[in-house]
């Protein structure tokens, strides 16, 4: 027996691994094995010899179980060890960097011009872009002759043959929302209707969708002296500094009188720069609510009057933040995108300047 044991303890502690334990187990005290055999034997002993051997053989037995999980224990202990040796983790790195998304400039342009606006009083609101020929066209006394509702600028949406639905366009300015507006809540009002507009014109300067911004005014004491004031605090406050501004006689079918408006610039090597010098750039159209567009939105034009102008989004945003290229907005170019986005958090406010 204490062969036995000697040889056992030996062999269990050089084992290197679980699956030699094992072995070594069913080899000592497994149902077949040496340990087992020997108990076998206390069957043909006296009862003088087993009760001797039979503790001594039981010790045995406790023993080599004892070594077997006490070996087994050391072994995971060590494997634990080496595992933590190769696997440890630095918790305390930076994190990896990420590739972020960023904001079109049309899109912080159109949330700027909208936190001036929001804050001059002006609401927003917005509308369908596919319009029937009538918000689109003759409630803005634009005539069936005239020239801007001819199809080389407009998109007509197709029409099955026997369709007797009012011919639907791709809207061209984003007045129809205004005259939705007019209808739906009636005088007084204050909004402005930013949105995608559609016009079949492609080349240097045009794009067949663009982005307007139309702002409408109507009570019963509103004048063009109240136009020049919010346009030129809106100018002010979205390039960061004094801008004069010039109205100079137009005409538009839907305001009588009419006006466009330049903003003061000076150019300096091909580039612009808003408020200094004493170039003119021509930046919007406007003027006071044509009589006939204000019956269109079922408002008395005896009892009110108002204000309405046009800007480009997209225009502003060249000026303001120096893209060259207007095509170049709708490319989807990724370097482009990160040269001239901006980062999600750079919410536009008033107080930090609007441009983040
Ligand atoms: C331009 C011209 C303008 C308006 C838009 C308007 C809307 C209603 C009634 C009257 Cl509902 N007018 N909008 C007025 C004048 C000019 O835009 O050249 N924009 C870039």
């Amino acid at each position: 027996m204490d062969d036995l044991k000697a040889k056992y303890l030996d062999l269990i502690n050089s084992a290197q691994d679980e699956a030699t334990l094992e072995e070594l187990r069913l080899q000592a005290v497994g149902k077949k094995g040496e340990v087992s055999l020997q108990m076998r034997s206390l069957g043909k002993m006296t009862a003088e010899e087993r009760q001797v051997a039979g503790p001594a053989l039981n010790a045995l037995k406790n023993d080599i179980n004892d070594a077997l999980a006490m070996k087994k224990a050391a072994l995971a202990d060590a494997a634990l060890n080496e595992r933590l040796k190769t696997e440890w983790l630095d918790v305390t790195l930076p994190a990896r960097d990420r590739r972020v998304g960023s904001i079109h400039p049309i899109s912080q342009v159109w949330e700027e011009v909208t936190a001036i606006f929001a804050d001059l009083g002006f609401a927003v609101s917005e509308g369908p872009q596919i319009e029937t020929d009538w918000y689109n066209f003759d409630a803005l006394n634009i005539p069936g002759h005239h020239p801007a509702r001819a199809e080389m600028d407009t998109f007509y949406t197709h029409r099955a043959e026997g369709d007797n639905r009012p011919p639907h366009v791709l809207r061209t300015h984003t007045s129809p929302v205004q005259i939705r507006s007019m209808e739906a809540n009636g005088a007084p009002i204050r909004i402005i209707c930013p949105g995608r507009v559609y016009r079949a014109d492609y080349d240097q300067t045009h794009t067949p969708m663009f982005h307007q911004v139309e702002g409408l005014c109507i009570d019963k004491d509103i004048s063009m002296a109240n136009l020049k004031w919010v346009l030129e605090q809106f100018f002010t406050a979205f390039f960061g500094t004094s801008v004069k501004t010039r109205f100079r006689a137009s005409h538009f079918p839907f305001t009588e009188p009419s006006a466009e408006v330049d903003i003061q610039c000076r150019w300096e090597d091909g580039s612009v720069k808003v408020g200094e010098g004493d170039d003119w750039l021509e930046v919007l159209g406007s003027g006071m609510v044509h009589p006939k567009v204000l019956q269109a939105g079922k408002i008395d034009p005896n009892e009110y009057q108002g204000f309405a102008f046009g800007i480009g989004i997209d225009r502003l945003a060249m000026l303001k933040y120096g893209i060259p290229d207007l095509r170049a907005f709708f490319d989807s170019d990724l370097r482009w995108l990160r040269h001239y986005g901006f980062a999600s958090l750079e919410v536009p406010t008033l107080h930090g300047g609007l441009s983040g």
